[in-house]
């Protein structure tokens, strides 16, 4: 079969800040740069790492990492800190403004990483490294944080490149080195790739995207059923999505954590999904949608996995009734006490008819059944940024879920 050719059209812009929680206490606290530094739980204490800055990561600790193994890991002179999510919150707004100042077309994906396409900068700019570069020295002229870039001619280019040189990076990849680029790379970073179909591609003696790339499409869809199979047939090619959309309609919004090592305690999966709660709806709010789904999915040792969906009475963007209806799902399994390797939540079935989001309760007056809740809703991002992350947890997590 021959190799189809690749978009000539796009160019994708892909940021990603770094180390992002860990970079703003650094920065709002000159003394600690330089230092292994810890966003998250506090030694001592159950709970997880949120973030660390690049000196902890040398020592091998990151993210969803329980706190007391990072202690463990880590020198003495090593900073401890609890989030201070209004502060984050803060810093991702000003860093989304200065990306609507370089193309119109941003997608916010999560606190501190969007999609921009700067498909028509080229000849007002210059080539894909300055517009690259002038991001970048835009950001740190603004928050003072740096991010890392990565632009090719799609999401799945762009998100690859925009890693392969963290910190402080900038990758382009042009289309015709996109074969080159994913060649050596292994084959679980592409899209659609999970825990049953990585093993099936495995026994195939598959490792890298090059070694996708000499399997017929026939084998693939055998193996993997016919829409991943050409779903990664041609994301091995570098073929993959080019869409930017600031309020693109999606199936679902969700937020997972694989866990370093299996966790069983209550307290480290509550914390856990209060953050994958806070994420999913901040990503829902700011991208206009309301679901009345709560998805939970969990995974036990080594591959067990279940979800549990609850359909909400009222559709919602808000933390707080995320984070219960998923917490109550847990709670309703006799599941307590079993290693967990994976736990998230997401948000679907949304509430309009408009293909799939709903403008209307973000403008206007609050409508019935409860009013309290929408405005609730709308409004949490503006309050937590007034009087702090921890004072709207504990307002909102006394209400009921749903
Ligand atoms: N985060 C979290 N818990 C996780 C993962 C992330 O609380 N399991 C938070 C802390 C991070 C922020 O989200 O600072 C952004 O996540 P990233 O995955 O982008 O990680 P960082 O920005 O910290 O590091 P990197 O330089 O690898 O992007
Ligand atoms: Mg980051």
């Amino acid at each position: 079969m021959p190799e189809p050719d690749l978009p000539m059209s796009r160019l994708i812009l892909h940021v990603d800040l770094d180390a992002f929680y860990a970079s703003v206490e650094q920065r709002d606290h000159p003394e600690w740069r330089g230092r292994p530094l810890v966003v998250g739980a506090e030694p001592g204490q159950r709970g997880v790492v949120a973030t660390c800055s690049y000196e902890a990561r040398r020592f091998g600790v990151h993210s969803a990492m329980p706190i007391a193994q990072a202690v463990r890991r880590l020198p003495p002179e090593t900073i401890y800190v609890r989030p201070s999510m209004a502060r984050y919150a803060k810093v991702s707004q000003q860093v989304m403004g200065v990306l609507e100042t370089v193309s119109p077309v941003v997608e916010r994906v999560s606190i501190d990483e969007a999609y921009l396409d700067v498909s028509g900068l080229t000849s007002l700019v210059g080539p894909p490294a300055i517009i690259g570069a002038q991001v970048k020295a835009r950001i740190r002229q603004a928050v003072g944080l740096t991010a890392s870039v990565g632009i090719g001619p799609n999401r799945l280019i762009a998100k690859l490149a925009s890693d392969v040189q963290k910190p402080d990076g900038l990758t382009v990849v042009p289309p015709e080195q996109v074969g080159d680029f994913l060649a050596p790379m292994p084959f679980t970073v592409l899209r659609g790739i999970g825990v049953k179909t990585a093993p099936r591609l495995e026994r195939l003696g598959v490792k890298t995207i090059g070694d996708v790339r000499q399997l017929p499409l026939e084998t693939l869809r055998q193996h993997l059923g016919a829409r991943t199979g050409i779903q990664v047939y041609q994301q091995a090619r570098g073929l993959a999505d080019d869409r930017i959309d600031p309020a693109r309609p999606r199936q679902s919004i969700s937020r997972e954590t694989t866990f370093p090592e299996d966790v069983s305690d209550p307290r480290i999966l509550e914390e856990t999904l209060r953050w994958a709660a806070q994420e999913v709806g901040s990503i829902a709010r700011q991208t206009r949608h309301l679901g009345r789904v709560v998805t939970l999915k969990i995974r036990f040792h080594p591959f067990e996995t279940h979800t549990r969906s609850r359909t909400l009475k009222v559709p919602t963007a808000d933390d707080a009734a995320l984070f219960g209806a998923a917490w109550s799902l847990f709670a309703a399994e006799p599941w307590s006490g079993r290693p967990v390797r994976l736990i998230g939540l997401g948000i679907s079935g949304w509430s309009a008819t408009d293909g799939g989001v709903q403008m209307d309760l973000f403008e206007t007056a609050a409508p019935e059944p409860c009013p309290e809740h929408d405005r609730l809703a709308a409004t949490l991002d503006a309050i937590r940024n007034r009087f702090g992350a921890d004072a709207i947890q504990r307002g909102l997590s006394r209400r009921s879920p749903g």
